[in-house]
């Protein structure tokens, strides 16, 4: 029965269209795991606006971005999808950890770090507390299992470390949840600076492959990527753009590094970057068909949408509920 499985919870930010890294490294595999668990999937549009987002294309990109869980494959027999900001539950329990979760923690989080760095004069006290949000997305739901990039990991533990301190103040308050990360596929670098991760809101629109890009703009944008100066085709650390580009077929065929590099003796880095390009667009193309034909409904995709609102605000009520009886709220008598 489904009320046994295990419980799996994920997001993505709809900060832009996702690219080939949120595909690779979190979507793919939600569709791989889902019918062994009781799935939520969600758009986090709250954790999007802890950097500035245009009114008009923040809706358009959570649209995009639930259009695509669903043409991707997740099924609303395992899972169910919805906005993060229609289930008020997600802030009042990120409030809650808030209390729970120390500013030395919060100061050692790499993301906070790195996007901190970028924000200028004005950090918004929203990225500081990021993780908390994060972390109350995931126990609201009391989640066995998270599955992410390896960018998340430490957003990951840190969520263990909350939930850990609450159960041994207060009881089995939350399930202490586990990472999915996958081994291939869970670093997707950006195609113009192969040392950082293909990211939606920070890397150039060169560096990064978009879910919506055309046939064109992918094989423009492979064609185009950094490699270094050598000529021959090997899988290591310090030939990153290749590797990036050998990870890339990897994680949608499903074959091992050394099976590519094999299959490459002899040939040039060019022929690495038109076969990528044509594995990814291939990839891509029934993704990008299907998303159309659900974003095309838009009316049909609300009704999913609230209803998978109206579902998860239960299950997150319940767990709401617990914590605050625990931690001795008054009860509510209406
Ligand atoms: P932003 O640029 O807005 O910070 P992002 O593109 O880094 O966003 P998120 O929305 O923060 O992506 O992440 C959604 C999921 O995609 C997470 O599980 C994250 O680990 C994964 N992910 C993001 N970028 C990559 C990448 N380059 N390679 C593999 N997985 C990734
Ligand atoms: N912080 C994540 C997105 C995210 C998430 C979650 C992932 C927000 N809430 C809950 C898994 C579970 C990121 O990828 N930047």
């Amino acid at each position: 029965m489904s009320t046994q499985k295990k419980i799996m919870v994920s997001g993505i930010q709809p900060t832009n269209k996702l690219t080939l890294g949120n595909y690779l490294g979190a979507l793919k595999n939600w569709v791989k795991l889902q019918t062994e668990y009781e799935c939520y999937f969600f758009a986090v549009d709250l954790h999007a606006i802890t950097s500035r987002q245009d009114p008009k294309e923040l809706a358009a990109n959570t649209y995009f971005a639930l259009a695509t869980y669903l043409a991707a494959g997740i099924d609303l027999n395992h899972a169910t999808i919805f906005v993060q900001s229609h289930v008020r539950q997600h802030p009042e329990l990120a409030w809650v950890l808030n209390c729970f979760t120390y500013m030395g923690e919060l100061s050692r989080m790499t993301q906070f770090k790195d996007k901190s760095s970028r924000a200028g004069e004005t950090i918004p006290v929203g990225l500081f507390t990021y993780p908390t949000l994060m972390a109350s997305d995931i126990l609201l739901y009391q989640a066995d299992l998270v599955p992410v990039g390896a960018d998340q990991k430490q957003h990951l533990e840190l969520t263990r470390d909350i939930a850990i301190r609450i159960n041994n103040l207060y009881g089995d308050l939350f399930k202490v949840p586990e990472p999915f990360i996958p081994n291939i596929g869970a670093r997707i670098m950006d195609l113009q600076s192969p040392e950082n991760k293909m990211s939606k809101s920070v890397s150039t629109d060169m560096g990064a492959v978009f879910l919506s890009d055309s046939a064109k703009e992918i094989e423009k944008k492979f064609k185009r990527a950094v490699t270094d100066s050598g000529t021959e085709i090997s899988y290591s650390q310090d030939k990153p753009g290749i590797k990036n580009l050998i990870d890339i077929q990897c994680a949608i065929s499903g074959k091992k590094p050394q099976e590519i590099v094999a299959s490459y003796q002899g040939k040039l880095y060019g022929h690495l970057k038109v076969d990528t390009a044509n594995c990814v667009i291939g990839e891509l193309k029934p993704l990008q068909e299907q998303t159309q034909v659900f974003l095309s409904d838009k009316a049909e995709l609300q009704r999913i949408l609230s209803k998978g609102a109206e579902k998860a605000a239960v299950k997150a009520e319940a767990t709401l509920r617990k914590v605050y009886d625990a931690i001795g709220f008054a009860p509510t008598h209406s």
